[in-house]
């Protein structure tokens, strides 16, 4: 038997050009693609999380053995499943006369130490390639960041356009003459009939089968699976591609920020599971995006707003978890510990702004960006809820949860863990900008307006506190000059009442 080179691909490596394919010889090489019980349990993955893995990576396998490649698929439920990938690896050599192992590096620190561990532990090569789907390496990252007092996303954004040219004029000067539309980008929503949706695939034989499996051996984990809605192809993923680009980011810009009750998705794009799968190429994306704004289909606020996601956050975020390293995971700066309120996972809640968030996460796998930065991570920050905690519901319950991503604007981002490497100050806020943004307070029990007593909204009294409790840590930070200064104008009796209320309502949770 010829020897041969075992490559395998992980379920975030769905791209056909992924680099451990370049330059590989078919005839001499074994894909291997796993379900495995272990990624799937590390943490408590949502059912429709998992499912949506699984009928990509099974999708995926055919299409490589259709291009020629030998591909073996270890189902989860095949007789002989490990349930490791380093099981399955071993497996595998067994079964083949292997001489190398290639692969392209993994997305986060836990499974990249299992990786390293294969050359001793083997005793043959194992190559690991870079990962070429980003626009920056991260030696790019390190660069840009060496002796810089201030990580800034905006900064390395700006390199990111430089790097890629996009929106650039001819003389290398972004676009309208700004770099960032931001400031235009912040109108409360209103109901709109034309208010475009994202594609709802319908399931074939195969992902039938996943969904079968899921329900069978997943029934502990959170989430339903009931409105199942993900494309689990190439072709699907490029179908939600174009909808989000005809319909949707013209005004993505100016509602990037909104928030209304029972619409989960508004304006946004839905593709964030497909960008970290593989399934879409996240530089192909942004350029179709500008081509869109040279072509005078969409303003360039919201061209912008979106290439700044992809080129700016998704790989600043990136960057931060690689150089921070895998301690990272760990960081409390404030010291928070009370633990993860019940409701996160049953979505039971007088509060109508957290049970539209929580409900439509469970339902859906799926919540948009400020529904997870000013609902869900708001609360649990001025709440004074332990970071690790925040951050394992959320690497569990989204369907494009990866912890390279999902760990900064978590713990970072919307926490405050690492002390403001990544925010300039705590994303902590109070009833009023909710209710700015979004409907949700008119259908609430609560009262937006009220600070204090039993129908007072809880984000406000708890807002207080939260700079109350923290005034050793954060009371120094410029930006939050002017709230501090409020708070120290207040009579003693407000700021005791305000301390009051929130204590009775922490005792709650
Ligand atoms: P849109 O709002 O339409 O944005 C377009 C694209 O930009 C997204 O598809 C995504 O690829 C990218 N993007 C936007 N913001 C970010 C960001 N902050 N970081 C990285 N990429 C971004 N995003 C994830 O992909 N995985 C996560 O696990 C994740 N966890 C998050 C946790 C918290 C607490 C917060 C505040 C944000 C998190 N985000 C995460 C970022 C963002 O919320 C999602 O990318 C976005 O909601 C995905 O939905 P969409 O495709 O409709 O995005
Ligand atoms: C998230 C996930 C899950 C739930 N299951 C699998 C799996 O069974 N097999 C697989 O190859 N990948 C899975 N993944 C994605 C991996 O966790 C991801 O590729 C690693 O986190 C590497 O970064
Ligand atoms: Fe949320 Fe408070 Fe508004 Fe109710 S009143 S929806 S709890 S912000």
């Amino acid at each position: 038997m010829a020897k041969k080179n075992l490559i395998p691909i992980l379920g975030d490596q769905l791209s056909s050009n992924i680099s451990s394919l370049h330059g590989q010889d078919r005839s001499n090489s074994v894909i291997l693609m796993m379900e495995v019980t272990e990624e799937a349990s590390y943490v408590k993955h949502h059912k429709a999380k998992i499912a949506y893995i699984f009928a990509a990576m099974r999708h995926h396998a055919a299409d490589l053995t259709s291009q020629g490649w030998q591909v073996e698929y270890i189902k989860l439920d095949d007789p002989d499943n490990s349930g490791s990938f380093t099981g399955e690896i071993a497996a595998a050599l067994e079964r083949h006369k292997i001489e190398s192992i290639r692969i392209t590096e993994a997305g986060e620190w836990r499974v990249m130490a299992m990786i390293e561990n294969w050359q001793d532990r083997f005793g043959i090569p194992v190559t690991i390639c870079p990962d070429d789907r980003f626009v920056a390496t991260h030696q790019d990252f390190y660069d840009w960041a060496e002796g810089k007092k201030q990580l800034r996303m905006e900064f390395f954004y700006r390199e990111m356009r430089r790097k890629t040219g996009l929106l650039l004029d001819e003389e290398g000067k972004p676009e309208g003459g700004k770099w960032n539309y931001d400031s235009d980008n912040r109108k409360p929503a209103g109901r709109d009939l034309m208010m475009p949706r994202p594609i709802r695939f319908r399931s074939d034989d195969e992902t039938r089968h996943v969904l079968e499996l899921v329900a069978d051996r997943f029934s502990e984990h959170p989430g339903s699976l009931n409105q199942f809605h993900f494309a689990v192809t190439h072709e699907e993923a490029m179908r939600q591609k174009r909808r989000f680009l005809d319909e949707a980011l013209p005004q993505f810009g100016d509602y990037q920020d909104a928030m209304l009750t029972d619409e989960p998705f508004l304006w946004h794009a839905i593709l964030s599971p497909y960008v970290n799968s593989g399934l879409l190429d996240p530089l192909e994306l942004c350029r179709e995006v500008e081509e869109r704004y040279y072509d005078g289909k969409v303003p360039l606020n919201a061209a912008e707003g979106f290439i700044r996601q992809i080129i700016g956050w998704r790989e600043y975020v990136r960057g931060i978890y690689w150089r921070e390293g895998p301690d990272y995971a760990q960081r409390n700066f404030l010291e928070a510990k009370r633990d993860l309120p019940e409701f996160y996972y049953s979505g039971e809640t007088d509060m109508h702004c957290l049970s539209q968030a929580i409900n439509q996460t469970l339902d859906l796998a799926y919540a948009h960006h400020i529904q997870r930065l000013m609902i869900t991570g708001n609360f649990a920050l001025i709440a004074g809820i332990d970071p690790h905690q925040v951050h394992l519901w959320y690497l569990e319950v989204y369907a494009d949860a990866y912890e390279w991503v999902e760990l900064p604007n978590t713990l970072g981002m919307s926490q405050f863990g690492d002390g403001g490497i990544i925010a300039s100050k705590p994303y902590a806020s109070s009833g009023n900008y909710i209710n700015k943004m979004s409907d949700y307070c008119t259908h609430c029990r609560f009262e937006v307006k009220q600070r204090t007593g039993d129908d007072a909204c809880p984000f406000n009294a708890l807002y207080w506190d939260f700079l109350a409790r923290n005034e050793d840590k954060l009371g120094k930070l410029n930006r939050l000059a002017m709230p501090y200064r409020t708070w120290h104008k207040m009579e003693g009796e407000d700021q005791q009442e305000l301390r009051h209320s929130a204590a009775a309502f922490l005792q709650t949770l």
